[in-house]
């Protein structure tokens, strides 16, 4: 008898311990609302500008302006990492894809959280983005990469939308406002 009352005590002690991390992994909220990408040149690409990520009702709004680039399209991607150190931007890895899916346009179903699609520069290489994206979070997007490409995003070719070569690069950081 006294045996038991011993397990039933263990038992209650065990069940005690379980609770207490449940709550604590519960309790540990994400507390930045935007985020915030200064991009710079890869090589001597002459591009750069800078983006912010930003929580709203409808998903994360994405705005962005960037300049020195060629006129047309250019792939436009959050990267799996947050590293600009290679000359060619190839250490920011590939798309940043969590969900392991297939490459696709960020109005798909079936996408990359990192397809954000391509940005349109026009005669004098400006580009700007500004839409809401309904897939991406901020706290899976902190510490990732952000990559202009040289070419357009066909949206359709896997796993990059043979979008080319890199010519910038950010990392994707906590905003101070
Ligand atoms: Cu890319």
């Amino acid at each position: 008898m006294k045996f038991t009352t011993f397990l039933t005590a263990l038992f209650i002690i065990a069940a005690g311990c379980t609770e207490t991390v449940e709550q604590e992994v519960t309790e540990t909220t994400f507390e930045h609302s935007e985020l915030v990408a200064t991009v710079m040149p890869v090589g001597d690409s002459g591009v750069s500008g800078s983006v912010t990520f930003t929580e709203s009702e409808d998903g994360v709004a994405i705005q962005g302006d960037f300049e020195g680039l060629e006129p047309g399209n250019h792939g436009f991607h959050i990267h799996q990492y947050g590293d600009c150190r290679a000359d060619d931007g190839t250490s920011a890895g590939g798309h940043f894809n969590p969900a392991g899916n297939n490459h696709g346009a960020p109005t798909d179903m079936e996408r990359h959280m990192g397809d954000l699609g391509n940005i349109e520069a026009n005669e004098e290489g400006s580009a700007n983005v500004d839409y809401t994206d309904a897939t991406v979070t901020l706290e899976q997007i902190l510490g990732r990469g952000i990559i202009i490409h040289a070419g357009e995003d066909d949206l359709e070719s896997q796993p990059t939308g043979a979008a080319g070569s890199r010519v910038a690069c950010g990392v994707i950081g906590i905003a101070q406002n």
